[in-house]
């Protein structure tokens, strides 16, 4: 029988009301499951407002334990009704400590875990570093019902290490929940093309699906790009979104030949990791 993952994309513009924000994407899962999805991914922290963009106390209050954020919770009796998986983006309180994480919903409602991202961005408009500590789970995948999955939270998505270990550790398919947009400190300056081109260019590297799901829209003045993409393991965009739609987008690949493809294409033969001590 033939192994197909049927991956899928959230792209919309949340409000700061955390229950409305959950009840949207949980309507886009619901449509996405209509459509056949595996895996739904909404995009990153859309619980709320982007709220990096300054550095206020009152935004550490957004928190929770991962087993108790309310978007967890909430998602997980959706992923066991519909029987699909939902990698959940949220802001995590542990103890002192606080981190950008994903929780990984299995497709009977288990959560399966939680990775923290790992590459903390810094600048204007995207102040992290206040926010969130650095991750210290190290990347991660996990064996779901529909495949083994790979997550990279935003800023991740640019480093070619974070897929090459996910890829290593044998996902079947990456997925980048993210909040990307404007520049403040440069209204001329577009990065959504080359965000796009770094993740295709992760998908051809590792012979892999790529799923990308943006915030789109005006946030109190900061805007988002949207451009939310699935690519496939040729880097070629099979699926998209531009910058005002809000939906879903639903591709469907056969693992088998993907399989074929990695095994043909060498990358992984290939490697020469004699010659990679320079890397760390
Ligand atoms: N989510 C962080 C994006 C950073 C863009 N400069």
């Amino acid at each position: 029988m033939t192994r197909t993952l049927t991956l899928a994309s959230i792209q919309f513009t949340p409000s700061d009301d955390e229950q409305d924000n959950i009840d949207r994407v949980a309507a886009f899962v619901r449509e996405a499951a209509e459509k056949g999805a595996d895996v739904v991914l909404p995009p990153e922290l859309f619980t709320g407002y982007y709220f990096c963009k300054t550095q206020e106390e009152e935004h550490f209050a957004r928190a929770y334990p991962w087993r108790e954020h309310p978007a967890v919770e909430q998602l997980s009796e959706l992923a066991a009704e519909l029987g699909v998986v939902i990698p959940v983006s949220i802001y995590e309180k542990d103890g002192p400590h606080y981190y950008n994480s994903l929780v990984m919903i299995d497709a009977d409602g288990t959560p399966l875990g939680v990775y923290r991202k790992s590459h903390i961005p810094d600048g204007p408009g995207y102040q992290e570093k206040y926010y969130f500590r650095p991750g210290d789970t190290g990347f991660r995948v996990w064996d779901t019902m529909k495949g083994r999955l790979g997550v990279g939270i935003c800023w991740d998505q640019w480093f070619p290490e974070a897929a090459r270990a996910m890829s290593l550790m044998g996902a079947d398919a990456l997925l980048y929940p993210t909040a990307i947009g404007a520049e403040p400190q440069d209204a001329s300056l577009d990065t959504a093309a080359r965000w796009r081109r770094a993740m295709q260019g992760h998908a051809v590297s590792n012979t892999i699906p790529v799923v990308a799901a943006n915030r789109v829209g005006d946030e109190e003045g900061q805007v988002f790009y949207g451009t939310s993409f699935i690519a496939d393991p040729t880097g070629e965009i099979v699926i998209d979104f531009g910058r005002t739609e809000q939906g879903v987008l639903v591709a469907e690949f056969d693992l088998d030949e993907i399989d074929r493809e990695r095994a043909a294409w060498g990358f992984f033969r290939d490697r020469r990791t004699d010659l990679y001590d320079i890397l760390t």
